[in-house]
């Protein structure tokens, strides 16, 4: 929205009033205004983070309006909204983001410059949120980007963690873990409304009775409580005024403290409960792709599913809406299981608290969610003990047996005399402890079940869900990940943008298969002199970020090769590692010389959850082979390996575009999609993978002339599993792989201490659950023919072009179109 100032309106009127002028004066005096009246400073007194919070306010008075305007277009209208439910949302800075949406990125530079501050270092100062883990958090974050800029209603419901995912730093080599305090500076993106606060209840016991007409009522009396505090972000579209609404709960206790003990001296005793309660929004388990089965984390999961449930139909729903209709009005989906507990809660609400018949609330429910699975890691799917639900929520988990009984019936119908059938598909898992198997729960409450990327959706119907597949073939649909071309390309690499829009014109930013016309430029010689400057320029700003950050020194002009994703023994990075060892072999062996090896600088980025030993072990290694390697003068620099601490969308930002190969190595039928594969290419990294999660249709998209592909296929590892894995056996017959193991093994890296390194090599030797070893010879032929290739630099450049041109299917964009049409309004 563009207008002029227009400070004070009629106050009876019903819209928005105008933002500051879309000018340098008008942006000018709106941040002079928010730092002098909002931070309560003088310019000439303030500091950068006064000025931070204040430039950050200036800009959101440009988002306001069409906020605003958004949100009372939503409510006159009766489109159906999408609630995206999710625990986690990786949301990366806002301030870059939000410029971008507003066109005021020029406008802000030169006002600042007018001020006498420099908008980078302002910049610089936002901690970003790190309201998420990895993929699953980031993902919801394109997401509601793309529907914002696609003016299709959502509001995104989540947790305000307190403290997001831990901030990493390496003490001698290994991780250690620094709770990551992003509010502790001020917060300038949210709008709190206490005032909208929601009870959540907790714990306790049920009743049943019978009515006068003989029908049974259960009441839920429950223990304990706690309030929800929302606290509202601006989602905005691209340049289109609209702005979305995520919506994120914070924990606050129902009662601040007893005053009584308080009074008589227990200072800790009184504030007790408070803490309790507070800590449900407190910190983001820090787990990816392994869940966490604590109570807290229960506690977390209804906490915020029940506020939101609680927030659509009291407070966005039209008063006396008829919640026969409500599959009209919203669709919940539900991002992982996490928020699967919102399939009971919405029973719960219509029969107990409405007075609906449970069929008719069941059919209603079942219409109102729908369910995405990210993993095809079998530990990864989320069970809770009946014991623990049923103490947390007793009413809840007798919706769930009621649901599960109703639905076996079903089952034994289909399948008369089947009970072993009916034991597999059974929400409640027999065995010692009895426990609810959430993604059960979701298959069966919920209108359409989808897998992130062709091949998981597959085995996601083959091997995870097969019984359920085949009862309902109709309820599973693939929908592909996307990512925002916003951030990754747009944003993050504003030299590539220019080149791009130059070639073809700007609208790609939203429209991403137009990349498509890069094509012929592939073949232009002065197109790949341009495209390669890009990469260049982005590889040292990189390096310049990596000096000031963490010190690193790298060189130049070496191929950058890159490995940045959690650490997860089925990513593998120990492969890479192992590539890296043999190379080093190679060079301290005499076998080949520093000057006749391509130059690599291999960079990582990774977190291993706090509690996961051996991906621990794995960042302790890639640290102590990094250091050695990058002091041994022998090599002449012809190896470098960095490993900045604390990976981060702040860092990925700076990564990507100066990629030069993108690592997707993981076994096959292990991920199950990856998006920071598909960011590499959009930014013109080749990538070396394995037919595994999106990389397959990468691979198709880009063709095989510019994919390194390698290893095992998912049929083939199976075989290979099921004939009995010996990694000790591919130790033997490759004398590579041994001469590299046993360096790794050797103490060379580990200041002579051979047991340092044992833990990893032991784990490959005798057991490699992820057959790193089996991969390993296909791996290495690989990357000699990524080294080929990239001696070849214009062929290389080509490539790399075609990459960007091939990928504007990943755009989220497409991702949330077919959410639409398969899931949404399907
Ligand atoms: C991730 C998957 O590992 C990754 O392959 C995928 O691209 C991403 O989700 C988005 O779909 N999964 C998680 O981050 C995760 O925590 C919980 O999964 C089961």
């Amino acid at each position: 929205v563009v207008g002029p100032t227009m400070p004070v309106r009629n106050p009876v009127a019903q819209g928005p009033v105008n933002p500051p002028a879309h000018t340098v004066d008008g942006f000018v005096e709106a941040f002079l205004r928010e730092l002098n009246f909002g931070q309560g400073v003088l310019l000439s007194r303030s500091t950068v983070n006064d000025q931070y919070l204040a430039l950050a306010r200036t800009v959101q008075q440009y988002l306001v309006a069409g906020w605003l305007e958004t949100g009372a277009r939503r409510r006159q209208g009766d489109r159906k909204i999408i609630g995206y439910l999710s625990a986690e949302y990786l949301l990366g800075r806002q301030l870059d983001n939000a410029l971008m949406a507003t066109t005021l990125g020029e406008i802000a530079e030169e006002a600042m410059t007018q001020c006498g501050l420099d908008l980078a270092r302002l910049r610089a100062q936002e901690i970003e949120p790190g309201l998420g883990n990895g993929g699953l958090g980031r993902l919801a974050a394109c997401f509601v980007d793309s529907l914002a800029t696609l003016d299709v209603p959502c509001i995104g419901y989540g947790i305000r963690y307190e403290y997001g995912i831990f901030r990493q730093t390496f003490v001698d080599d290994r991780q250690a873990e620094v709770p990551d305090s992003w509010l502790s500076l001020g917060s300038p993106w949210e709008f709190p409304h206490p005032e909208r606060q929601v009870r959540v209840a907790f714990g306790g016991r049920t009743e049943t009775t019978t009515d006068e007409q003989g029908r049974e009522r259960t009441t839920w009396i429950p223990a304990w409580d706690v309030l929800g505090i929302p606290y509202h972000y601006m989602v905005p579209g691209y340049r289109n005024g609209s702005v979305n609404t995520l919506r994120l709960w914070s924990a606050k206790a129902t009662q601040a403290f007893d005053l009584q003990i308080f009074n008589s001296g227990d200072y800790a005793e009184a504030v007790r409960s408070q803490t309790f309660a507070e800590n449900i929004s407190k910190v983001l388990y820090p787990e990816d792709s392994t869940p966490q089965g604590k109570e807290l984390r229960l506690q977390q999961q209804y906490f915020f599913v029940a506020c939101s449930l609680h927030d659509f139909i009291e407070n966005t729903l039209p008063r006396d809406f008829d919640l026969r209709r409500l599959p009209e009005r919203i669709i919940f989906q539900l991002n992982d299981t996490h928020p699967v507990i919102g399939i009971p809660e919405l029973m719960r609400i219509l029969v107990d608290l409405k007075g609906f018949e449970w069929d008719e609330a069941w059919d209603i429910t079942r219409e109102c969610f729908a369910y995405t699975c990210h993993t095809l890691l079998p530990e990864a799917l989320e069970v809770w003990p009946v014991e623990l639900l049923g103490r947390l929520l007793p009413r809840h988990l007798e919706i769930i047996y009621r649901i599960n009984d109703n639905f076996l019936d079903e089952v034994r119908e289909a399948y008369p005399g089947d009970a072993d059938r009916v034991r597999r598909m059974s929400i409640i898992a027999e065995g010692p402890q009895r426990a609810v198997r959430m993604a059960y729960l979701a298959t069966i409450g919920g209108s359409r079940v989808n897998g992130v990327a062709e091949l998981q959706s597959q085995l996601l119907r083959e091997k995870v869900l097969p019984d359920f597949s085949e009862l309902w073939p109709d309820k599973f649909t693939n929908i592909t990940n996307g990512v925002t071309p916003r951030r990754f390309l747009h944003q993050a690499n504003p030299l590539l943008s220019t080149l791009i829009t130059e070639a073809i014109g700007p609208s790609w930013v939203t429209d991403l298969e137009q990349l498509r016309g890069l094509e012929p430029y592939a073949d232009d010689a002065g197109f790949r002199e341009q495209f390669q400057a890009v990469k260049q320029a982005n590889k040292e700003r990189l390096y310049r970020e990596l000096r000031a950050r963490d010190g690193l020194e790298l060189p130049r002009h070496a191929m950058l090769d890159v490995m940045v994703k959690r650490l997860h023994e089925y990513k593998r990075q120990t492969l890479k590692l192992l590539h890296i060892v043999s190379l080093y072999d190679d060079l301290i062996s005499g076998d080949v010389s520093p000057a006749d090896m391509v130059s690599r600088t291999f960079v990582f980025g990774a977190k291993a959850a706090p509690g996961y030993y051996m991906a621990k072990e794995i960042i302790y290694l890639i640290n102590s082979v990094g250091r050695t390697i990058n002091e041994d003068k022998r090599i002449e620099g012809a190896l470098s390996v960095a490993f900045p601490a604390n990976y981060n969308v702040t860092l990925a930002e700076k990564v990507v575009p100066a990629a030069d190969l993108s690592e997707q190595i993981s076994l096959a039928g292990k991920e199950a999609s990856g998006t920071g594969n598909m960011k590499f290419a959009l930014n013109g990294a080749l990538t070396i993978g394995t037919d595994d999660g999106a990389n397959v249709e990468i691979r198709a998209l880009v063709g095989d002339d510019n994919f390194f592909l390698f290893g095992l296929t998912e049929p083939e590892a199976e075989q290979l599993r099921a004939d009995g894995y010996d990694p000790k056996a591919f130790y033997r017959s490759d004398e590579k792989l041994r001469r590299t193991l046993d360096l790794l093994g050797s103490g060379i890296f580990t200041g002579g201490d051979a047991s340092a390194s044992a833990p990893l090599v032991q784990n490959l030797l005798h057991d490699d659950p992820f057959m790193a070893l089996a991969d390993f010879r296909s791996y290495l032929d690989a990357q000699t023919r990524v080294d080929e290739a990239y001696r070849d630099s214009d062929a290389w450049t080509r490539s790399a072009i075609l990459n960007v041109a091939r990928t504007g299917f990943f755009s989220s964009d497409r991702s949330m179109r077919d959410y639409l049409d398969r899931v949404w309004l399907a």
